[in-house]
């Protein structure tokens, strides 16, 4: 059946209803559901191939429909279809993100599976279904409040549920079942069709017949709502991970789970012959989080299938691989001995198997006594899951340059001296296909003009555009389109926010988790440097700037809010001053997420990339904004020391202490020292204490105002160096508005950081993952 009357006959047999009266929700189903029939045919594993297997706590895809169809080539017809019956195209905006990760870890994985099955690579996602994914965010006098995240209440056209390949998983006080939901994973062009396979906990009995029968209702249930609540809500920190005995069990839950699948599939070929397995299949560990998923493979090879211990670790080393996400201390997980056992008693004695193999192959390259500490997977009561995941694994990868070379140098540099062979870089990308064909359509048309339509699979082809940078019409095409993606988002601002922002301001963008090493109230303090500049004339001819930021800060993370409200205040006194009209506007948007960013990321001018220098892992926000035009306004940290490699560092704006230059300055660092003698920082850092400002009596500001120039127990004042980037930061800001008057000259910046952006597409890296670590390119 045609695809259009295939919407229509759902919408009658389903609803009853013509496309007319039909709700969003009603026509989202009959959409999707309509597209899921149309590529059930592509639906299939390739027969005799290795797989690849992203095992991954969090998959953020954000709003599938569109991207979907576009994947499909059934976007135009789609939105014909609506525009004939009467209806907007736009109305599929109602349909909320499927927010199953918390930030760029989580949207990484889903880039990751778009880029795979575009280049006809054979990944599968695996992950869990959250019930309620991450909480939905909204301000109440400038405080930030949560809600959950009901995503399903839409339906979820997307996903089959599998029942008759459920697997049981055990823990030490439970049972569940583990049944899987697949989502088709389409490549641009629909010819490849991978699967994310996300698993939902669910009671093995669905209640107690004999407690109802004696009127224990409560009781009745209870197993079932204690198996449900391990699939019920994504833990909602970005970059500290919770050491709770639920989170325990999620990773588990997921990893034996999946490890599950995988060993049914391959023993209905092979038998109980398992010398293929590892030709046959290759696991990506995202971050530590699914590492438990090591000693499970170990205790279903011997404690299943009884192979020895040598041959079943020598198949686990050779299938898993280890990508780390972050240098953050607090963020290195280990859990304690005493839960981890009580949680999963069947499968600690596994880890210390690997942890007494590690100790003999130390004792066999001289590491010995006191020596082996630092390497013990079993450690002071603590089981280290890092450790873990290098010692059983064949790689271990960071996700931008500099991030390896910290890895290697500092944080594991014990490890990298025993393997430095496991040790590689695979630097982190984006798709284009998200991230500019679909959020920025009139960027991407005149791009395909001027060089055809390969760079949405081949990105490297952006390329050809370099020799345009010095044709005013081009630029002056590229400026308008700038202009217009601006105004598009200040009708979606007014509309979601109820402020109107002015469309030919500078639009200077901050987007990204709440972090202190983020640096949002860096942000902010220069921010009111300029504001306090203008009002006494220090700083003069300031280009209009509207100044954005997003973030949800993770809801126990107290100092994080307390920087939400400090920038709530502050844009309320800059836009309410009527002496600011005209120069700037400062808005923190609520409930950022990835439809908003796909908003938010064509329209801006700047790209706030500030984090403190050996910070920042890789980012992978900075990479839309380079490709929609944006330029860098950041630290050499992360990926941006690639991204000005590429763009050119005189069309970006670098500032700031370097990795080494902080580590020079980290001994004799005194904030409070600056702080006193420069009369620019004293001013706004005083705002958090000299009543400029209300933190509503909760003490907040106060906090913020110690944690700079006293610190706590846990760190030292200003232990992200804002003071000491002051300055410098705030000069770069103001070079680049002044810059900016010369519209040509800046237009080609933006226009040549497109035109280099071709290295960050994630169908780049995944090709690299492909042929270096899982050899399945
Ligand atoms: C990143 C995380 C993370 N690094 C723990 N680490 C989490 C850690 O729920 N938890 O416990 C969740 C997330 N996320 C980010 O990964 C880095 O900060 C970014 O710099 C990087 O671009 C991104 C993708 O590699």
């Amino acid at each position: 059946m045609k695809f259009e009357k295939e919407i229509s006959s759902f919408l009658e047999l389903e609803y009853g209803k013509t496309p007319q009266d039909a709700t969003p929700t009603q026509l989202y189903n009959a959409v999707s559901k309509a597209a899921m029939r149309f590529l059930a045919p592509s639906w299939h594993k390739q027969p005799g191939k290795k797989r690849a297997c992203y095992f991954s706590a969090e998959f953020l895809v954000g709003r599938l429909v569109y991207s979907n169809l576009m994947n499909l080539r059934l976007l135009e017809k789609c939105e014909d279809y609506l525009k004939q019956h009467g209806i907007d195209p736009a109305v599929f905006e109602q349909i909320e993100d499927d927010a199953l990760g918390n930030g760029g870890l989580g949207r990484l994985a889903a880039c990751f599976l778009d880029s795979a099955a575009t280049h006809n690579l054979p990944l599968d996602g695996y992950g869990i279904r959250y019930r309620y994914g991450l909480f939905k965010q909204y301000f109440k006098d400038g405080f930030q409040k949560e809600t959950a995240d009901d995503w399903l209440r839409f339906g979820d056209p997307w996903s089959v549920c599998r029942p008759q390949e459920k697997v049981m998983v055990e823990f030490g006080d439970q049972k569940v079942w583990a049944v899987p939901y697949d989502m088709p994973v389409i490549g641009f062009g629909g010819k490849t069709i991978n699967t994310l396979r996300l698993w939902e906990a669910q009671g093995v009995n669905e209640f107690d017949f004999d407690l109802f029968n004696k009127q224990q209702y409560e009781l009745a249930v209870k197993e079932r709502d204690e198996a449900e609540w391990i699939s019920a809500v994504l833990y909602p920190n970005d970059d500290t991970p919770q050491g709770k005995r639920l989170r325990l069990k999620q990773q588990y839950f997921f990893s034996s789970a999946s490890l599950q699948s995988i060993l049914r599939e391959y023993v209905a070929r092979h038998g109980e012959d398992f010398s293929f397995f590892s030709q046959e299949y290759a696991i990506q560990l995202n971050d530590t989080h699914p590492t438990v998923s090591i000693p499970e493979l170990l205790r279903i090879l011997m404690g299943e299938y009884h192979l020895p211990f040598d041959q079943a670790f020598t198949i686990v080393k050779d299938t898993f691989a280890y990508t780390n996400h972050t240098i953050m201390a607090e963020a290195l997980e280990k859990w304690d001995v005493n839960l981890f056992v009580s949680v999963l008693p069947s499968v600690y004695p596994y880890v210390v198997m690997i942890d007494d193999s590690l100790k003999r192959e130390l004792r066999s390259c001289g590491i010995l006594g006191g020596d082996q500490e630092k390497y013990k997977i079993v450690c002071t009561n603590m089981v280290h899951m890092a450790r873990m995941a290098i010692y059983a694994t064949h790689s271990t990868n960071g996700v931008a340059r500099i991030h390896t070379e910290i890895l290697k140098d500092r944080v594991l540099h014990e490890w990298f001296s025993l393997y430095p062979d496991r040790f590689n870089n695979k630097t982190n990308g984006i798709t284009q296909r998200r991230w500019l064909a679909l959020c920025n359509r009139p960027l991407a048309d005149f791009i395909t003009q001027k060089i055809g339509d390969g760079w949405i699979t081949d990105l490297d082809q952006l390329e050809r555009l370099r020799p345009l940078a010095d044709d005013s019409t081009v630029l002056a095409q590229f400026m308008e389109i700038k202009a217009e993606k601006k105004k598009e988002l200040c009708a979606y601002i007014k509309e979601q926010e109820g402020v109107q922002l002015c469309a030919d301001f500078i639009f200077d963008v901050q987007i990204k988790r709440l972090h202190e090493y983020k640096r949002q109230l860096l942000n902010a303090f220069c921010i009111l440097d300029i504001y306090f500049g203008l009002k006494d004339g220090r700083v003069k001819d300031f280009y209009p700037t509207v100044f954005l930021f997003g973030a949800k800060a993770a809801p126990g993370y107290y100092r994080a809010k307390g920087i939400i409200k400090f920038i709530n205040e502050i844009a309320r006194l800059i836009n309410g001053d009527p002496k600011m009209k005209g120069k700037m506007q400062v808005l923190f948007v609520q409930n950022y997420n990835v439809s908003y960013a796909q908003k938010l990321i064509p329209a801006a001018d700047i790209s706030e990339q500030i984090s403190t220098a050996g910070t920042e892992a890789s980012g992978t926000s900075n990479m839309k904004f380079m490709l929609n035009g944006a330029v860098t306004l950041g630290t050499l940290d992360g990926a941006n020391i690639e991204i000005v490699e590429r763009a050119g560092e005189e069309n970006n704006y670098i500032f700031g202490a370097t990795v080494q230059e902080i580590e020079e300055a980290r001994d004799s660092y005194h904030p409070k020292k600056l702080y006193e003698e420069n009369p620019r920082i004293k001013r706004v850092v005083d705002t958090l204490i000299d009543g400029t400002f209300s933190d509503g009596k909760t003490g907040m500001f106060k906090e913020l105002y110690d944690s700079l120039l006293e610190g706590a127990d846990w760190h030292k004042a200003d232990q992200y160096y804002l003071l000491l980037d002051f300055i410098p930061y705030c000069e770069q800001r103001l070079k680049v508005n002044r810059d900016y008057a010369d519209r040509l000259s800046f237009t080609r910046k933006c226009f040549l950081n497109t035109a280099n952006a071709g290295k960050f597409s994630s169908d780049r890296t995944i090709m690299e993952y492909a042929n270096e670590i899982w050899d399945i390119g």
